[in-house]
């Protein structure tokens, strides 16, 4: 039994900012004491990143900085050290990131991590152990001819998703390798270690290599499902000697190690436990305390995803979607869109809006938008797949902007319920997590679009709060005293009741838009 009082601390190192959420564990029940998120873009001005990406002149390549996420967690720790928490109480740790990034280590690594210098920053101390400077991240779609040919030599799109749970994607971990080795063979020879921006920075708090968790490692294109370890033919295809380059695999529950030296001696903190991390998405699913088929989350961060448990790996036939492990030990169904938060925010800005006045214009419009509809590519789209961005328009006037407002989340919305069907789930509630979540006006046009209730959690991130869960999961697992999933997410006590409730003539509307969006996407796609 966890002594009570004991804290767990769940970090999520997502796209735009880093944040963590404390809970405080007492008779079986657990409460969040504390929330922080530190803004990229703002916090860590001298990396010049824009929505947490480094600028580059071509719109297919979208990097970041591994030294500014280290930087980030370095920072965090102090800002948590200012709070009134009494961290000698802090039992376990673990965390979510963005998924598919990955980072290039040399094999100055190993060493490097375990002999940190406590009174020392850490990105002079990281820098010489990276063997490539930038970290391809999931909104990256440059390597169209290397999903080609890992899917050609493995045999076929088909089974590369059976094995991996995805046809190869452009911004899946094992086509960035792929590219990287070929136009960089040097760096890639000096490669040591490849690890998620999961593993990298669950290694940085335990000072030593740390594996990945089968969740995160199905974003590579590389981990068989049906064995949990990775594919030979996948990577073989991938890139040379990749096998001996990859990190260790182990579940999400197992614990990869204790705070290192590093931590403990610069922030006066225990030696706590650090539970292998995991991507954001699935961490998203048990902060959201969704653990049986049949649930659904949506999560409308910087990419807009839908996702929802399964018992066994049923992968998407049409190629849309990706099947990734869950921390529960089953599986997930997830859909993913890059024209997420962006999208709404190209919007709001062309027109000179607040998110109020964005809110306003989604009140002074009727569902349906008149017949007015918009395929919002700004971005390179993942789902479906649209290379060559651009925003088309049907019925619509470009200048006007509430009807654009409308159009923009309208689609959205749209497109998260047409492309979450190959997941075959009957919904009635929504979950919902991400910076627009705070929208109640967008939440109605989602409850609407699907004729299901949605439901909003009280705690910001969902997959900061799931890293926390998880943590106090691994925990408990490690002192041979295990909890159920459905006692670690019936445990907290922030789980609210408000419910936003769909307007079935709405709804009716929506039905039929479904076709007309559905119709209009086919012939933009050719
Ligand atoms: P990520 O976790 O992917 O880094 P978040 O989930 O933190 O991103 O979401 C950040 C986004 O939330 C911002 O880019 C912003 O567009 C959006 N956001 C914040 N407040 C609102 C709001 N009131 N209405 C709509 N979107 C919002
Ligand atoms: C998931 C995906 C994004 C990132 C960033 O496949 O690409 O959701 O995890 O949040």
């Amino acid at each position: 039994m966890t002594p009570d009082g004991a804290l767990y601390l769940g970090l999520d190192s997502s796209t735009q900012s880093l944040s963590a959420v404390v809970l405080e564990s007492s008779g079986g029940r657990h409460r969040v004491v504390c929330e922080l998120s530190l803004p990229f873009d703002q916090t860590l001005r001298h990396y010049g990143t824009r929505h947490g990406v480094l600028p580059n002149a071509d719109p297919a390549v979208a990097q970041a900085s591994p030294v500014m996420w280290v930087e980030a967690l370095d920072l965090l720790f102090s800002r948590l050290a200012e709070h009134k928490l009494d961290l000698g109480r802090l039992t376990a740790i673990s965390g979510s990131a963005q998924q598919h990034g990955s980072v290039y280590l040399n094999d100055a690594a190993a060493r490097g991590l375990e002999t940190l210098h406590p009174g020392r920053a850490l990105p002079p101390q990281v820098v010489p152990l990276l063997s490539r400077p930038v970290a391809p991240i999931w909104l990256d779609s440059s390597t169209r001819a290397e999903c080609r040919e890992i899917e050609t030599a493995v045999g076929g799109a088909d089974v590369l998703a059976q094995h991996t749970g995805s046809r190869a994607f452009e911004r899946f971990t094992g086509p960035q390798i792929r590219r990287f080795a070929r136009r960089e063979p040097a760096a890639y020879a000096a490669t040591d270690r490849i690890h998620l921006v999961s593993s990298f920075l669950a290694s940085v708090l335990v000072g030593g290599h740390a594996p990945v968790d089968p969740c995160d490692g199905s974003g590579m294109n590389l981990l068989d499902l049906a064995t949990l370890s990775w594919w030979p033919p996948a990577v073989d295809a991938t890139a040379p000697d990749l096998r001996a380059k990859l990190p260790a695999l182990a579940p999400s529950t197992a614990i990869a190690g204790r705070l290192s030296p590093y931590w403990r001696a610069r922030y006066r903190l225990p030696s706590a436990k650090v539970a292998v991390w995991s991507g954001d998405n699935p961490s998203s699913l048990i902060g959201l305390g969704l653990v049986r088929e049949g649930q659904l989350g949506v999560s409308l961060g910087t990419s807009d995803t839908v996702f929802g448990p399964m018992r066994a790996p049923r992968v998407d036939a049409g190629g849309k979607g990706h099947v990734f492990g869950a921390p529960t030990g089953e599986f997930m169904g997830i859909t993913v869109f890059s024209n997420g938060s962006l999208a709404r925010e190209r919007v709001r800005d062309s027109y000179g809006l607040t998110w109020e006045g964005f809110s306003r214009a989604l009140d002074a419009t009727p569902p349906g938008n008149g017949g007015g509809l918009m395929l919002p590519w700004f971005v390179p789209e993942i789902t479906p797949v649209v290379a060559a961005p651009g925003v088309r328009r049907q019925g619509l006037d470009e200048h006007d902007a509430a009807a654009n407002v409308r159009a923009v989340v309208e689609a959205q919305m749209t497109a998260l319920s047409l492309h979450s069907r190959w997941m075959g789930v009957a919904v009635d509630v929504i979950h919902v997590t991400g910076g627009a979540a705070a929208n109640r006006q967008i939440l109605q046009v989602l409850a609407d679009v699907f004729g299901a209730d949605v439901r909003c959690l009280e705690v910001g991130n969902a997959a900061a709060l799931g890293a926390a869960l998880r943590a106090l999961h691994a925990d408990r697992l490690d002192d041979r005293d295990p909890l159920t999933w459905d006692a670690v997410v019936d445990g907290l006590e922030q789980r609210t009741p408000d419910r936003i409730q769909p307007i079935h003539a709405h709804h009716a509307v929506y039905v039929a838009q479904r076709e007309r969006y559905g119709e209009f996407e086919r012939r933009a796609l050719g």
